[in-house]
C-alpha cells in the first residue's frame, strides 16, 4: 500500500510539471518511434459488442438505440471460435509488424478485465476471457508490437459530456456534470492498460465528438509517458499535433491529402511518424451487408503509396462475431504477405520518395537505393525527373540491368516490353 502511495504520488508531481513543458521524448520512445517508422504495415482490428449486430461499430449512435437495451448485448457475446494464436499469424504472415486493437470504443464496451467497469468482456459476457490478454500475449511471442485503440467518446457514461454522437443514444441518464470522475476513470483504464498488457502503442480517437472543452489532453499523455515513456502516443483528433504525442494520424488519406474529409487543416509533421488507416471494405466494425473488400492489388500498391509519403498502413479488419477474422480478410493478408516476402526490402525500411505520386506509379528510398514503383505505364519509356546521380538501374524482382539516358530533367528509363504487374520495381542507385 505504501508502495502504491508513493508511486501514484510521484507520477503525480511528475505529471504536473511534465503537463506545462514542452515534451521531451525519452531514448527508448525516440528508438521505437524509428522501429515503428520502419515496420511500415500494421494491422488494426474493430472487436467489440457492435460485432454481434453486424451494422458496423456506430449502431448504437446512428440506430439511435437504447443504451440499456444495447447493453444486454454483452449477454450474447460469446465469440467462440476466437483463436489469438491464428489471429496473430495470419496477421504476421501477411508481412504486418503490429497490430492495433480496439480496447474500449465509443459504445464504452471493454474488451479486458477492468476493475473500473463491470461492462466488459470478462464480467459481461458468458465468454467471460480477456480477448486482449490472449492478443498481448500472442503478440509477445510471435513478435509482433501490440497496439490499443482508446476512445476518449463514450456513449453510455453520464459523466461524459453530452455530444452530437452520444446525445442519439437514448435509455440513460443525463450527463451528471462530472467530467472530473471520467477523466479519472480513463486515466485509471489507461494506467491499467500499460502496466498489465505492456502496450506499445496508444491510439486515441474521439476528441472531435467536442471541440469546445478542455479534455486535458498534455496531461493525460504526461501521464502516459510517465509510466512507460518509450509508448507510443497517436490521436486521431483531426487536428495538427499536439504537444506529447509520438505519431500522426491520418484517417482515410495519404498525409497531406483530404479527399475522405477528416484531415483539413491537419498539417504534417515532420518530426513524428506518419500513419494512414484504411478499411479493407468499408466498414471498420464488422458490418454483414459490406462485401466490397479492397483487392490485394488495391491494397498492395495502396501500402507502397503511403510509404511513399514515409508513412505507414494500418488497415482495418472488422472481426466477426463469432471470433473469427472474416474469411476475405484472411485471403487479402495471406496475398499481400506472398507480396510482402518478395518485395518487402523495398517498403520496409524506406523513407519518403524522390518523386511523389505520377499516374505510372510512385517511388520508395532506402539510402542510396531509390524503388521506382511502376503501377501502370502505356509504353516503353520512363521519364523520372530526378537531381541526383543515377549510377545503376536494374530490375528489383532479377536484377536485370535497365537502360537508361541520362538527360537535364533526369533521367530516362528504357524497357525493352512495357512494364506490367501489381507493382514492376526499377531499383536506382544513386550519389
Ligand atoms: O468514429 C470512429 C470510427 O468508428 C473509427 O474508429 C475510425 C477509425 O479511424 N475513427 C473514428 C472516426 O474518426
Amino acid at each position: 500500500m505504501k508502495k502504491f502511495i508513493s508511486l501514484t504520488l510521484l507520477l503525480s508531481v511528475a505529471i504536473t510539471s511534465f503537463a506545462q513543458q514542452k515534451y521531451t521524448p525519452s531514448e527508448g520512445n525516440i528508438k521505437a518511434r524509428q522501429e515503428f517508422a520502419d515496420s511500415k504495415f500494421g494491422i488494426f482490428l474493430h472487436w467489440g459488442l457492435y460485432s454481434i449486430f453486424a451494422q458496423g461499430e456506430w449502431y448504437l449512435s446512428k440506430g439511435k438505440l437504447s443504451h440499456a437495451e444495447y447493453k444486454k448485448s454483452a449477454d450474447a457475446f460469446y465469440p467462440h471460435r476466437f483463436d489469438a494464436k491464428a489471429w496473430v499469424k495470419a496477421i504476421k504472415d501477411s508481412g504486418a509488424k503490429y497490430i492495433c486493437l480496439t480496447s474500449r470504443h465509443h459504445d464504452g464496451f471493454s474488451m479486458w478485465d477492468t476493475k473500473y467497469s463491470d461492462y466488459d468482456i470478462v464480467d459481461a459476457t458468458p465468454y467471460g476471457k480477456d480477448v486482449l490478454k490472449a492478443l498481448a500475449k500472442e503478440c509477445k511471442k510471435q513478435g509482433l508490437k501490440f497496439h490499443l485503440y482508446y476512445s476518449h467518446a463514450d456513449w453510455g457514461r453520464t459523466d461524459y459530456w453530452p455530444s452530437r454522437s452520444s446525445d442519439k443514444v437514448t435509455g440513460k441518464d443525463k450527463f451528471d456534470g462530472g467530467y472530473e470522475s471520467y477523466f479519472k476513470f480513463m486515466n485509471n483504464q489507461l494506467e491499467e492498460l500499460l502496466t498489465k498488457y505492456d502496450v506499445d502503442a496508444l491510439w486515441f480517437d474521439g476528441m472531435w465528438d467536442r471541440r469546445s472543452v478542455n479534455w486535458r489532453i498534455e496531461e493525460q499523455y504526461a501521464h502516459i509517458h510517465a509510466i512507460k515513456p518509450e509508448c507510443l502516443i497517436g490521436n486521431n483528433h483531426h487536428l495538427p499535433l499536439i504537444n506529447g504525442e509520438d505519431f500522426q494520424i491520418f484517417e482515410r488519406d495519404l498525409p497531406g491529402e483530404n479527399k475522405a474529409g477528416y484531415s483539413k487543416g491537419q498539417t504534417v509533421s515532420n518530426i513524428v511518424p506518419l500513419e494512414t488507416c484504411q478499411t479493407m471494405n468499408g466498414m471498420w466494425g464488422y458490418k454483414v451487408a459490406d462485401q466490397e473488400y479492397k483487392s490485394t492489388e488495391y491494397l498492395v500498391r495502396y501500402l507502397v503509396s503511403i510509404a511513399c509519403k514515409g508513412a505507414n498502413l494500418l488497415l482495418n479488419i472488422g472481426p466477426q462475431p463469432n471470433g473469427e477474422l472474416p474469411a476475405e480478410a484472411l485471403d487479402r493478408l495471406k496475398e499481400m504477405g506472398e507480396w510482402l516476402r518478395k518485395y518487402g526490402d523495398t517498403v520496409y525500411g524506406t523513407t519518403a520518395g524522390d518523386i511523389q505520386a505520377q499516374e505510372w506509379g510512385v517511388t520508395t528510398r532506402k539510402g542510396n537505393r531509390l524503388f521506382v514503383h511502376i503501377f501502370d505505364l502505356k509504353e516503353k519509356e520512363l521519364q523520372l525527373p530526378l537531381s541526383c546521380k543515377v549510377t545503376k538501374a536494374y530490375t528489383f524482382e532479377d536484377k536485370k540491368d535497365v537502360q537508361f539516358e541520362k538527360n537535364e530533367n533526369g533521367i530516362t528509363l528504357k524497357f525493352d516490353t512495357v512494364p506490367s504487374g501489381i507493382d514492376y520495381i526499377v531499383e536506382l542507385i544513386t550519389e
